[in-house]
């Protein structure tokens, strides 16, 4: 085996990056974090797919809240400062920030700089009034939130805490049990959490939704490996190596992406090299689907209540409003 020199070492910009996919690569079976889907080309196919008529989870939300608008609005009240953890391209938020009353604040928090900046862009040029502060920080980590929000006073505040998506799919029960908690804490006195969650149904939506008939997931997927290649001075075979695989797996409720390995083959990563055997998997991501009775149970364990949510007429997706 080849040692990892210093020469190449110098090379890579993100040794985390580096760090979690030896990691990865080293259990069995093997993993890596979905989080680094998304560098540029990552977050541009990211929102090819929420175009996609197959991935219904985007145009259903953005339904369930044009049609209850008036009511969510109300629900959140006047002057509410508003705070969207992992902020995307803001198409959601900006309907919110419309409908409510003197909204007092934008807050989009984020781990990534650049995302940050271009959210803060594009919502100040639509809403030039809007005070907005953007935070860049890890939402997951607990001691993060918690110095956050006693740096910013929010505790004192009541803030509406928006997190769309089905982004808390992502994470495993006890995870998204803990992010929950860190939404409570942002949320200050008498705060509320409107989250998304997909519901789950039946299976072949499921999976149509995770394996268009396009292609892009299949490339989303696989832009994993060819930003290992370039990030990590890899040599992933990402055209012809692997196959783009998603399942769904029953028992955890919850669509499973994979990268499957087309023949036995062996991979260098920055100067040490993984086997790979036929048909082994890399299991890339995650995403937990929810009934309205296993979400509560959720809420519950982070002391919160689910007051109120709203479905679309086929129950596929809900947005859920949560209060402390
Ligand atoms: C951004 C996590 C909500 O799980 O549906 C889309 C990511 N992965 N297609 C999801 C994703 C494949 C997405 N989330």
């Amino acid at each position: 085996m080849r040692v990892v020199t210093e020469e190449t070492l110098t090379l890579i910009a993100d040794l985390d990056f580096l760090a979690d996919v030896y990691q990865g690569l080293d259990s069995a079976p093997k993993t890596l974090p979905c989080k680094y889907f998304y560098d540029e080309q990552g977050s541009w196919l990211f929102e090819k797919i929420t175009q996609l008529k197959e991935y219904y989870l985007t145009h259903v939300e953005l339904d369930i809240l044009d049609h209850h608008i008036e009511e969510i609005a109300s629900q959140l009240g006047p002057n509410a400062i508003i705070i969207e953890p992992g902020c995307g391209a803001g198409h959601k938020v900006q309907k919110i920030l419309h409908a409510i009353e003197q909204p007092k604040a934008f807050i989009p928090f984020e781990i990534s700089g650049e995302m940050l900046n271009h959210s803060v862009n594009r919502l100040s040029g639509l809403f030039p009034h809007l005070d907005i502060q953007p935070l860049e920080g890890d939402f997951t980590n607990e001691e993060v939130v918690k110095q956050i929000v006693s740096e910013t006073n929010l505790e004192n505040s009541s803030n509406v805490v928006f997190f769309p998506g089905s982004t808390i799919g992502n994470f495993s029960r006890p995870e998204a049990a803990d992010i929950l908690r860190n939404f409570k804490r942002l949320s200050g006195s008498n705060g509320k959490i409107l989250l998304g969650i997909d519901l789950i149904k039946d299976r072949d939506v499921l999976i149509r939704a995770y394996d268009d008939a396009d292609g892009v997931t299949a490339e989303f997927n696989k832009n994993i490996l060819t930003r290992i290649n370039t990030e990590l001075d890899g040599n992933f075979d990402v055209q012809n190596g692997f196959k783009h695989k998603a399942i769904f797996n029953e028992d955890n409720s919850c669509i499973e992406m994979h990268l499957v390995s087309c023949k036995p083959q062996s991979v260098t990563i920055a100067g040490r090299s993984f086997d790979f055997e036929s048909m082994e998997t890399i299991h890339t991501e995650s995403s937990y689907k929810y009934s309205i009775e296993s979400i509560s149970s959720i809420t519950d364990e982070a002391g919160l209540a689910l007051e109120k949510y709203w479905c679309d007429n086929k129950n596929r997706f809900a947005l859920c409003l949560l209060s402390v």
